[in-house]
């Protein structure tokens, strides 16, 4: 029975033949009489001619076995953009045709970019996750972050593309942030984890923006939105210290000293600190007085921008204490760093960090619904794909109605989840060029959080099911398809939890006095999409 658990060539029923060096099966061991004891030299030589026969006859099967085609076909996809029908006819239905046409030939062209180069690098940098090196050789400290070439050219990639600075330079006025998300959401599931600093890196500069860009700021904003990889910078988003990342308010220890040049001195832990190997971040800290007193709670902190390293590569009084050891995101460095009195520019009004870093919440919330539509579109489309070339009991998965049912449930979820998103992506484009309605804006505040909490649960059930549509391949570290998993999985975790944002909506009620849900019913009502079915 225990043998029976065992691979074939550890098992009784194999034996090693100490002539050859090969492996046989043990029944063949024993048909050849090759048990290297109690034999005669007359044997032994029977045993030789018989067994170089064995392997003679055994050679040919062997060798085509090693080189047959695997007997399940990869699941594999296209162009992404050109097989995404409902992504199409969305574009179609609500672009201009002018804007259409542009960003039509556009997407088909990264659509091919993403399948020939992108996904490779995506792999690659699963393969090749960030190594920290603390001390050098000499035993100077060092604090080395090194990232594999794949990710830095996915930095690259991200300039070069736009995916940044498309929403920023609004070619396209209200449709450039849609456009944007589209990029975004076509690039996330082969991103290799580069989507977490491009969602920080938009965070960064729509808070700078939202500030008016000010003169000391604008070297930075026109970085966080180049599309020259040389001058391309991402950021961080520093808010998580070690008594939690959800109280903020409670959980913030880090002190603000100013300095006689009006700049301020950092001093405390940031326990997780996503892509920490980005150029700048913004933080939130308590600003000291004279007596190095500090105001506690939420009205005690404020905003502050600072850069990671300096001209020579040196970091800003920051110690890295180590890397996080995470489920998923693996492809990404967060790390644990130390601020030992970190130069950093102060950039909200005095205790209103809170309230600046929520339009970096807002748009790192949205990125995580980019995430979490982009991996369940991707699983479904693997999975689909998959149907149409696995055969069990008799025919292809596609003719097996209780399959495709499951599918089609899974579809269903990512099409209204895709929905969702763009109306979100839809308004926020309207609010960043002033046209936006009063209640456009509401439902805006109202859906970003709705919409987080909603399809972050949902992208790692639909991964889940999905996954099982691939039979024991989909439990296979090297089919990549459990690594789409595992990266799902922080959706509901990172940039607040469910009931995180659970709140969040009960703020955005209450701040608005029930505006909000009023102007929710009201949308609802009138969307023609949104009514009940009558047939
Ligand atoms: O950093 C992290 C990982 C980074 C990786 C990100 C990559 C994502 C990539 C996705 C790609 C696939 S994780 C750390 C994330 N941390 C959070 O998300 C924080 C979670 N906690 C919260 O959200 C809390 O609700 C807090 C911190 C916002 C609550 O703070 P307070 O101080 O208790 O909140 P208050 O007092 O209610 O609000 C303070 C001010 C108010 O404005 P004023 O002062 O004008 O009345 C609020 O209206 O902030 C305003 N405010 C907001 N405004 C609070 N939340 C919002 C909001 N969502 N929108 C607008």
């Amino acid at each position: 029975m225990f043998a029976c658990r065992l691979p074939w060539w550890r098992s009784s029923a194999a034996c090693k033949s100490w002539q050859s060096g090969h492996f046989l099966p043990w029944d063949r061991c024993q048909m050849l009489g090759i048990k290297g004891i109690n034999t005669t030299v007359e044997q032994e030589q029977q045993a030789g001619m018989k067994e170089k026969q064995m392997l003679e006859d055994l050679e040919m099967p062997l060798a085509k076995r090693e080189t047959e085609t695997l007997f399940q076909e990869q699941p594999e996809t296209g162009n992404q953009y050109l097989e995404d029908t409902l992504l199409r006819s969305y574009l179609k239905t609500h672009l201009p045709p002018k804007v259409l046409e542009e960003v039509h030939q556009d997407l088909e062209r990264f659509g091919n970019c993403l399948q020939t180069e992108i996904q490779p690098l995506s792999w690659e940098c699963e393969l090749n996750p960030p190594v920290f090196r603390q001390y050098d050789a000499w035993g100077r400290r060092v604090d080395h972050i090194h990232t594999c070439s794949a990710w830095r050219r996915m930095k690259e990639i991200s300039a070069e593309e736009g995916l940044i600075a498309e929403a920023y330079e609004r070619r396209y006025s209200n449709w450039s942030r849609l456009y944007q998300a589209v990029k975004l959401y076509l690039f996330s599931s082969s991103s290799g984890g580069f989507n977490c600093p491009l969602a920080m890196t938009d965070g960064a500069a729509k808070v700078i923006e939202s500030l008016g860009i000010p003169g000391s700021l604008k070297n930075a904003f026109d970085r966080l939105t180049s599309r020259d990889p040389e001058k391309f910078w991402t950021s961080g988003q520093w808010m998580t210290e070690r008594r939690g990342g959800s109280d903020v308010a409670n959980g913030t220890e880090t002190v603000a000293r100013k300095q006689p040049d009006g700049t301020y001195r950092l001093y405390g832990f940031k326990w997780f600190t996503s892509a920490a190997d980005s150029d700048v971040t913004l933080t939130l800290a308590r600003i000291a007085d004279a007596e190095g007193r500090c105001t506690q709670g939420s009205r005690g902190l404020s905003l502050f921008f600072l850069r990671v390293r300096d001209e020579q590569g040196k970091l800003n009084s920051i110690q890295v204490q180590r890397l996080k050891d995470k489920l998923g995101t693996r492809q990404m460095a967060t790390a644990e760093l130390w601020l030992q009195g970190s130069r950093a520019e102060l950039i909200s009004a005095e205790g209103h960090g809170v309230a600046a870093i929520s339009s970096m919440l807002n748009i790192t919330r949205i990125h995580n619904v980019i995430g979490a539509v982009a991996s369940m579109r991707r699983m479904i489309s693997l999975s689909r794909d998959y149907a149409r070339k696995r055969v069990a009991f008799g025919k292809l998965l596609k003719d097996h109605p209780l399959h495709m049912q499951t599918i089609a449930r899974m579809e269903v979820q990512v099409r209204g989840a895709f929905l969702l998103l763009m109306e979100i992506v839809r308004l926020l484009g309207l609010a960043e060029t002033n046209l936006a309605s009063e209640q456009e804006q509401l439902l805006l505040r109202l859906l970003i959080p709705v919409a987080k909490l909603y399809t972050g649960k949902q992208a790692s059930a639909v991964a889940v099911e999905a996954m099982e549509s691939f039979g024991g391949q989909g439990y296979m570290e090297d089919t990549g398809l459990p690594v789409m998993l595992r990266d799902t999985l922080v959706l509901s975790i990172w940039e607040g939890t469910t009931n995180i944002l659970s709140l969040d909506v009960l703020r955005s009620l209450t701040k608005s006095q029930g505006q909000v849900m009023a102007v929710f019913l009201s949308t609802v009502q009138v969307s023609p999409e949104l009514q009940p079915c009558s047939a």
